[in-house]
């Protein structure tokens, strides 16, 4: 195609991003701590090729980064991953994965800012890896789920037991997922979206 100095080429169409019966997009967010799925997670459910800023780990994070129960990983999110899935003809959730690694923390109210909603991943071995990012979610009022990614040899707590140790408040959902497999990662984003639309029909006073 040509096309003239003055004319300059046309930008992605609508269609092109979004399906034609498309009539609401939504951005969720995909936290936690270091090594607790969240890459996996957004790959997983992607239907498009996700974009991921995923670098080699380096002899820097040596004494910074706590490798334990990940000692296997060899790459970590630096920036944010980004990826696309359709969960009803009409409703598109845009999903952004934060980096876990709190020297690229700065990089946190950027990815977040105007998120609908999240999913907090936790592993059951480090619990506390994701403390921090439950605290910013509450901070900026943006409501989640929180979600065990089931990893071999991590502990399994009754429900109970690993609300109380998240200080989870009854109302908000706790899952089980295999970040790995779509149809469970698809699962928690369908969790997510029921309690958002819950929350926001309940009369105000069963809040
Ligand atoms: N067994 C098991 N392994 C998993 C699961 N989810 C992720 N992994 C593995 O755990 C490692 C870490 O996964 P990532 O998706 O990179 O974790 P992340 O939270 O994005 O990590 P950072 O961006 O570095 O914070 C990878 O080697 C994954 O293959 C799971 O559900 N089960
Ligand atoms: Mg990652």
């Amino acid at each position: 195609m040509d096309y003239s100095d003055s004319e300059p080429p046309p930008g992605p169409r609508r269609e092109d991003l979004l399906p034609a019966s498309t009539e609401r997009s939504v951005k969720v967010v995909v936290v936690g701590g270091f090594g607790v799925g969240k890459t996996t997670m957004v790959g997983s459910v992607s239907e498009i090729r996700p974009l991921t800023t995923e670098e080699t780990m380096t002899q820097a994070g040596v004494g910074v980064d706590d490798l334990s129960g990940v000692e296997r990983k060899t790459e970590t999110t630096v920036a944010m991953d980004f990826g696309r899935i359709t969960l009803d003809d009409r409703l598109v959730l845009y999903l952004f994965g934060t980096p876990g690694q709190q020297r690229f923390w700065f990089l946190w109210n950027g990815v977040i800012a105007g998120a609908l909603g999240a999913v907090v991943l936790v592993d059951t071995r480090r619990l506390e890896e994701s403390f921090p990012a439950m605290d910013r979610l509450e901070q900026g009022g943006v409501p989640f789920v929180v979600a065990v990614n089931h990893f071999p040899g991590a502990p399994v707590h009754p429900a109970s037991e690993l609300r109380a140790a998240l200080d989870l408040p009854e109302h908000v959902p706790l899952v089980d997922c295999d970040a790995r497999r779509l149809d469970s990662s698809r699962d928690v984003l369908l969790t997510l979206m029921r309690y958002l639309y819950d929350s926001a029909t309940a009369p105000r006073e069963a809040l």
